[in-house]
């Protein structure tokens, strides 16, 4: 099971450490092994995630939650620090000529983290075009899977289950996905965005 890069107490007061601790040691743990025992003995366990979401509507359902899960949740992980770098210029300047301005972006993203019905996740990605957009999906789908209503590469993504928020925020899910900001790692965002453009 890949570590968590960083310490659980370390986003702390936006995610507390016990939630941190639950959602990596119960939550994505079950993902990561329910996936791995489904993968087991299949050319899965070879393949890379992005080819097995792109074909994720001929795959059983355990495959798409558990695998969906695992690779969800190491994205989160990753998009998230106490230290959170700059934004890059290249970036900045995308997202200024998606969305109209970082604010713009921002109330975008956070009205599809608080309006996703149910469990699920909220998206910035960059579709084949070159273009960003946000988006949500439902469960443990993602962007790169072809069943996803809008398909691209992620390059953020917040997870709005209860299971992420509710110890510390109760049914306060706004204020979780608003103070995401706080801790958003920059630096991986920039990354992600650089490898998609390539
Ligand atoms: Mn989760």
């Amino acid at each position: 099971l890949p570590d968590l890069p960083y310490d659980y107490n370390a986003l702390e007061p936006y995610i507390d450490a016990q939630t941190m601790e639950l959602h990596y040691t119960k939550h994505y743990k079950g993902y990561y092994t329910k996936f791995m025992a489904a993968a087991e003995g299949t050319d899965l366990l070879t393949t890379p995630m992005e080819q097995i979401f792109a074909k994720i509507s001929s795959q059983p359902e355990g495959i798409r939650n558990n695998g969906g899960g695992y690779y969800n949740h190491m994205l989160f992980w990753e998009s998230m620090t106490p230290n959170q770098g700059q934004i890059a210029e290249d970036l900045k300047a995308a997202i200024d000529n998606d969305f109209g301005s970082m604010d713009s972006f921002k109330e975008e993203f956070g009205k599809a983290a608080k309006t996703r019905f149910g469990s699920g996740w909220a998206w910035l990605a960059m579709d084949s075009s070159g273009k960003l957009f946000v988006t949500s999906t439902p469960n443990q789908d993602n962007t790169l899977m072809d069943i996803a209503e809008k398909k691209g590469t992620p390059l953020l993504g917040l997870d709005v289950w209860e299971h992420a928020y509710y110890l510390h925020y109760q049914n306060r899910r706004a204020e979780y996905v608003d103070n995401f900001w706080n801790i958003v790692n920059w630096e991986t965002v920039n990354k992600r965005f650089g490898s998609a453009k390539a």
